[in-house]
């Protein structure tokens, strides 16, 4: 197997100080001349590289941003799930051009309508590509419009929305464009200049409404909320609190404003900035460097820009603008065997849920659903590299729509990368006691895809992380930035015991307001093939009456899920089990089913109520698993249309069909969840916390693929010499 050539140069390098990496990050122009950069001792064409690398222009003002890499415009499909290339895209944009006809209209979602799952299944290199489809989400007139738009022939299937409630996700250009409709209300000048604030010290951003009742009803609405950004770049800590400008989106106009809180001051400045400055100094230095380095290249190829290639591994990986990433087609070469065996068809983050827990009018509304109201990987950004991925990453950028259905790319949206972190993936020293001189060890090197979502103030990185073993490990870091509530109170000593803060006071008249986030991900497991069952494992104390000097032992009892409803799993520390998707149509030479299991982490469940209209539209979060049944149509689990929705095309409602999933092709969720009570330390800027759950096989193979990986000798790992930058 290819384990022997993972022949991997990583280092540790480093410079000025670990501390500093993210504050580098803002001020990219400060690392040139304060960083000694590694020369590799043994590869001195990669050092020079290396070095153009390091002395790039500063990215951060996108007028700096430099000339493209690849302007993409000569990408050709290779692979029927490729996504839409430019040429495909302004293909499309012309029919939806003439479909409205002179008509105002936006575009809000414009990708690759997946071919069938039986076509792709039964694809093979060299075939021709099957039909090239575009789904398209638009609206002109008030209507949502739903389209299949067929490439080449330029035909268009117009889908029935009218029985869905809700609308598609917001464009950048929407929120863009909303951000000054404030300014055009002169109550909204008043109140702000009577609260001393300079209006043009004043930035609003647009926050989704949710649904609670006919007044989101009908037409499409944003809450905006505003901030001062004077004397600070992190104007999120100062917000001008009670103001809500409710807003139409697509008539551009004030509907209301709620304009409360006269008496809460705005919090200082002072203490709120996170670039590093003089009231940051990196006082916390680590002189020596570390990094990762891969002199030789990767082991892992990207072919035809989409397959990714790495050890055992192959998967296709495209960019998607609302789930952030797609893994499809993900598979294993069988150590043993060589057989290339099919793992999960299909991947992806498919909603989140951030629900704030403050009932008050300013905030009640805030229970964000930030894949489908925003688009998760519209609101991914360029990675930093260095700081946000190690420097043998390589990058993948997108080509999303505009508005208007233009495409455009988005540069270094994904990086793919090798991690050697220096653990082992398997180890054994045996005792002396035995007479064996025996030291084995294995390192563990993964392949990471990450992406970067940042909504707003909060930064969600999401890792797919391929093992060797063939774990997957599906990583959620939350970072950032808390949004804080302003308040009067300065101490705790101000605040009567029975009051509600709903939170914490995080500084002078800050707030930290507690609130939940969930992140649902869709798995559509095809172990060894389509048809699957779900197995709960269930884990139970039997007693050996009288059989044995033990009185108890703990007793696995399997069950197979016969329908949807039975794969509804709440998890329960107290009455635990195993969740195992297996083929019940093959197995290992000792007769077990092969399999894949869920191994749960991140474990927050949601405590609203089932009722309430925002628990309703994210009821995914009612379950941390559930399994249905294979439709094409059910992947966004919070609902297609999610903005302003009521919550009655979501996985509870699939669920409760009660569909049988007993050797189907079936496909499995998982919700991950994160509690959030904040705390001194989320101020001014929030550490990052991190939970991420597994897929990892059980019986899948016949032994452990761990003894196919070669061991690293002296030899294998290049030392690298710290060299001064020029
Ligand atoms: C894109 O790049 C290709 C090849 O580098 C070049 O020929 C083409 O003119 C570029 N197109 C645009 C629109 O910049
Ligand atoms: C509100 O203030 C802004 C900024 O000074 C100004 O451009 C705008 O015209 C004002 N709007 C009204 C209605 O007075
Ligand atoms: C195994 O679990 C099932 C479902 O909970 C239960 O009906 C059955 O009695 C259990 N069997 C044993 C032997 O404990
Ligand atoms: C597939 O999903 C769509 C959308 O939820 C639904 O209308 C349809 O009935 C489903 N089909 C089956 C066979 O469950
Ligand atoms: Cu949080």
């Amino acid at each position: 197997m290819e384990g022997k050539n993972i022949r991997l140069c990583f280092f540790l390098i480093f410079s000025v100080v670990l501390v500093t990496l993210f504050t580098v990050f803002n001020f990219p122009t400060e690392i040139s001349d304060k960083s000694d950069m590694l020369m590799c001792a043994t590869n001195s064409a990669w050092c020079s590289s290396s070095k153009n690398r390091i002395l790039r222009p500063p990215t951060t003002t996108p007028a700096a941003a430099p000339l493209l890499r690849n302007n993409h415009t000569e990408d050709v499909p290779h692979h029927p799930l490729d996504p839409l290339t430019i040429t495909e895209m302004n293909k499309v944009q012309k029919v939806i051009k003439s479909k409205f006809d002179g008509s105002v209209y936006s575009v809000h979602s414009l990708v690759l309508e997946d071919p069938d799952k039986s076509v792709v299944r039964a694809w093979t290199k060299g075939d021709a590509l099957p039909t090239r489809k575009a789904s398209v989400m638009a609206r002109s007139a008030g209507t949502n419009y739903l389209l299949t738009v067929d490439v080449e022939s330029g035909d268009v299937v117009e889908h029935d929305t009218s029985g869905i409630s809700g609308f598609p996700l917001v464009t950048l250009e929407d929120m863009q464009n909303v951000m000054s409709v404030p300014f055009t209300n002169a109550h909204f000048n008043r109140t702000i200049v009577e609260r001393g604030v300079d209006l043009n010290e004043v930035a609003c951003l647009p926050f989704s409404p949710g649904w609670f009742g006919k007044n989101e009803d009908g037409r499409r609405l944003v809450k905006l909320e505003c901030f001062t950004t004077k004397d600070t770049a992190n104007f999120y800590m100062r917000p001008i609190e009670g103001i809500i400008i409710v807003t139409d989106l697509d008539a551009m106009e004030v509907v209301e404003i709620v304009d409360k809180g006269k008496h809460i001051p705005i919090p200082k400045a002072a203490g709120s900035d996170y670039r590093l400055n003089a009231e940051n100094s990196a006082t916390i230095k680590l002189a020596s460097p570390i990094s990762m380095e891969q002199p030789n290249g990767p082991n892992f190829v990207i072919e035809n820009d989409h397959l990714v290639k790495w050890a055992n591994w192959e998967f296709h990986l495209r960019p998607d603008p609302r789930s952030g990433v797609m893994i499809s087609e993900a598979k294993m070469r069988d150590p043993d065997t060589g057989v290339l065996r099919d793992i999960m068809y299909q991947g992806f983050a498919s909603e989140l849920f951030v629900p704030y827990m403050d009932p008050e009018e300013a905030w009640y509304f805030k229970t964000y659903m930030d894949a489908g109201e925003y688009g998760f990987g519209l609101q991914a950004l360029a990675l930093d590299p260095l700081n946000d991925c190690p420097r043998n990453a390589e990058y993948m950028d997108a080509v999303f729509a505009a508005s208007d259905g233009t495409p455009y790319v988005r540069e270094n949206m994904v990086c793919i990368f090798e991690r050697y972190s220096g653990d082992a993936a398997w180890r054994h020293t045996e005792s002396p006691i035995t007479g064996k001189l025996i030291r084995e060890a294995r390192p563990k090197v993964t392949l990471v895809a990450r992406y970067v979502a940042s909504l707003a103030n909060y930064d969600y990185v999401m890792d797919w992380e391929f093992h060797a073993d063939g774990l997957i490990h599906i990583k959620v870091s939350l970072t950032g930035i808390v949004i804080v509530k302003g308040t009067s109170y300065v101490n705790m000593n101000q605040v009567n015991a029975d009051e509600e803060l709903y939170g914490t006071l995080l500084s002078d008249n800050i707030i930290g307001v507690v609130h939940d986030h969930y992140v649902n991900f869709y798995l559509d497991m095809d172990i060894d093939g389509s048809d699957n069952s779900f197995v709960n494992v269930h884990l139970q104390r039997e007693y050996t009456k009288g059989k044995s000097p033990r009185m108890s032992y703990m007793k696995v009892n399997k069950t197979v899920a016969k329908t949807e409803k039975e794969a509804q799993i709440k998890l329960k520390l107290s009455d635990p089990s195993e969740f195992h998707v297996v083929n019940p149509n093959k197995h290992t030479k000792v007769g077990n089913p092969v399999g894949y299991k869920v191994v749960p982490a991140g474990t927050a469940a949601s405590l609203l109520d089932p009722a309430d209209p925002p628990q309703k539209r994210s009821a995914f979060t009612n379950n941390q698993i559930w399994v249905t049944q294979y439709n094409k149509s059910e992947k966004w689990s919070g609902g297609l249309f999610a903005y302003q929705s009521h919550g009655e095309d979501t996985l509870q409602v699939w669920s409760d069909r009660d569909r049988s999933i007993e050797n189907k092709d079936i496909v499995l969720w998982y919700t991950l969840g994160f509690h959030h009570v904040p705390c001194q330390e989320d101020y001014p800027i929030m550490p990052t916390v991190s939970a991420g759950f597994d897929l990892k096989p059980v019986n899948f193979f016949e032994r452990n693929p761990v003894l196919r990986i070669a061991p690293y000798v002296e030899s294998d790992l290049p030392v690298c010499k710290a060299a001064a930058a020029a």
